[in-house]
């Protein structure tokens, strides 16, 4: 297989996509990435793509389906995605050759020729494909699954049906296309793709590393030899360092930008109608303090949990303190939880297992010397917010959103 750009095999896609005399030959599929679109699922789905077209490519079939890399939420919302936008400007990829959620209704539902979906960095539809699935019963299908989430037991017969615990998904659909096709593993370009959210999902290969992370960074080690001869163990860490830079660059983005970059839908175990949600964010609380005024904060809440359908939103923020190597920390804050009682309630069962501690404003999470805005002093006497240091650092979302789903509205 030749060496073939990412960018050009996905505007062969696009224009094969486009070019309506292909009706016939062609059926179309998407790959789907998750609700919350970030640099793994973005990428897996892209990775999916590329490779299916090429491994197709060399396969006479009469039967051939062309799949598009599907990101699943709105095309204006790509902007946010720093990281992203960071990796497509070195794969020359541009946002044309991608489709959003808005695609659905003006796009996908006209054209007879979509019919399948795989489902990457997740393993049942989500937010707007969800919907669009529901509204539209039997226009698409789901027909194959990547994933490194809990599995919820749904499409057992689609093939592949992978659902791995990995560091990242496209580690899982790397190494799937790499038993298909093995000469992969010498694509510098593609391993200079893929490594992305590897880094950034495994702290540069320091934490939650399984056999696929590992499999796939020695092939990436081997060609990056290979190109540059001066490989040295520090190569990935000034890629790691401006993909984080990148990520954490908030600068322009309003309130409701930064709950949008990583934000997930969740409903309630007991309840299926309760829903809630969490957005997933890499600076400290500090830094959305010292940046927002706490007006603008609650204003932007509210307007966000009338906006998602959701009952009460949290915000967990990861990141490295600021001057450190690997000082990494968790909070966790809860904006509008359900009335008193029962906002003590899911307080005083999550507490132990996520190691909660009331939250403490640490200047030392600061890069700068930033005057705090006055509206946020006296933040723990308000009742609508709910502020903790998360020191069970184990927890991710991935953790966090199964306990809250089993203890909201458990007391009712
Ligand atoms: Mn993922």
């Amino acid at each position: 297989m030749s060496n073939t750009k990412i960018s050009t095999v996905l505007r062969q896609l696009s224009q094969a996509f486009k070019a309506q005399a292909s009706t016939q030959i062609f059926k179309l599929g998407l790959v789907s990435g998750n609700q919350s679109g970030d640099a793994d699922s973005i990428i897996s789905s892209i990775t999916y793509c590329f490779l299916h077209f090429k491994q197709s490519n060399s396969i006479s079939s009469s039967n051939k389906v062309l799949y598009l890399p599907y990101l699943n939420f709105a095309r204006s919302e790509l902007r946010l995605r720093k990281d992203v936008l960071h990796v497509f400007q070195q794969h020359e990829i541009t946002e044309d050759l991608l489709m959003f959620s808005d695609d659905l209704d003006s796009i996908i539902s006209k054209d007879e020729r979509f019919e399948d979906v795989i489902l990457v960095d997740h393993n049942v539809p989500q937010g707007a494909l969800a919907n669009f699935m529901t509204a539209n019963e039997g226009t698409l299908q789901i027909s194959g699954i990547i994933d490194h989430h809990v599995d919820e037991g749904q499409f057992l017969n689609v093939e592949p049906r992978i659902i791995e615990k990995s560091g990242s998904c496209v580690s899982l659909v790397y190494q799937y296309f790499k038993t298909l096709e093995t000469t992969i593993s010498k694509d510098s370009q593609l391993l200079n793709f893929v490594i992305n959210p590897v880094l950034l999902d495994t702290s540069n290969m320091q934490s939650r590393v399984e056999q696929a992370e590992l499999d796939l960074f020695q092939d990436f080690q081997k060609t990056f030899t290979i190109i540059s001869h001066e490989a040295d163990g520090s190569s990935t860490k000034k890629l790691y360092e401006s993909l984080i830079a990148a990520k954490n660059d908030i600068t322009g983005l309003t309130f409701t930008d930064l709950l949008n970059k990583d934000y997930k839908n969740f409903s309630s175990l007991h309840d299926g109608t309760y829903h809630f949600g969490i957005s997933s964010i890499g600076v400290p609380l500090e830094y959305i303090m010292t940046t927002y005024t706490f007006e603008e904060v609650t204003q932007n809440v509210v307007q966000f949990i009338k906006d998602n359908g959701i009952e009460f939103l949290a915000v967990m923020t990861a990141f490295v303190k600021p001057g450190t190597e690997d000082e990494f920390h968790r909070q966790l804050a809860f904006f509008n939880l359900p009335d008193k009682t029962e906002g003590e309630h899911i307080i005083s069962e999550i507490r132990t297992p996520l190691s909660l501690e009331r939250f403490e404003f640490n200047s030392a999470y600061l890069q700068n010397t930033v005057v705090i805005g006055d509206t946020w002093n006296d933040v723990s006497t308000k009742e609508n917010v709910l502020l903790f240091e998360q020191h069970h650092l184990a927890s991710s979302r991935k953790q966090v959103a199964p306990l809250l789903r089993e203890k909201v509205c458990s007391s009712k």
